[in-house]
């Protein structure tokens, strides 16, 4: 009984997922934020945060999924890493600008940014 609930319970929570998790959805950046997305065209988003904050790695299961971004902020550059603590090829993510479908040998790489300063 209990496997049968549990089965019941996943059935739908897939169905849900169905509904809008495929659709290649926008999703908004906050204004002034940086977002950073696991899909092209700004679906999936990720993580977030404000201008003005140094190197973070990004949480290991959003780690090499990255394919778009969005800078909203207006007075700060930014840059992601391929890899951790800020070290690997970096690239920036420039103030009041946004990239639907970054170059396919960045895709899935990031594993570090920082919204303070570009590279
Ligand atoms: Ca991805
Ligand atoms: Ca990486």
């Amino acid at each position: 009984m209990r496997v049968a609930k549990l089965m019941a319970v996943g059935a739908i929570v897939m169905a849900g997922l169905g509904v809008g998790g495929v659709a290649s959805a926008d999703e908004p950046c906050t204004y002034g934020w940086i977002c950073v997305y696991g899909n092209n065209d700004f679906n999936w988003k990720m993580v977030s945060r404000g201008g003005g904050y140094g190197v973070a790695n990004i949480a290991a299961v959003y780690n090499d999924k990255m394919d778009s971004w969005r800078n909203t902020n207006a007075t700060h550059d930014a840059a992601w890493y391929h890899n951790s603590s800020g070290t690997g090829t970096c690239r920036t993510m420039r103030r009041a600008s946004s990239d639907n479908d970054i170059s396919f040998t960045d895709s899935d790489k990031l594993s570090s940014w920082r919204t303070d300063v570009g590279c």
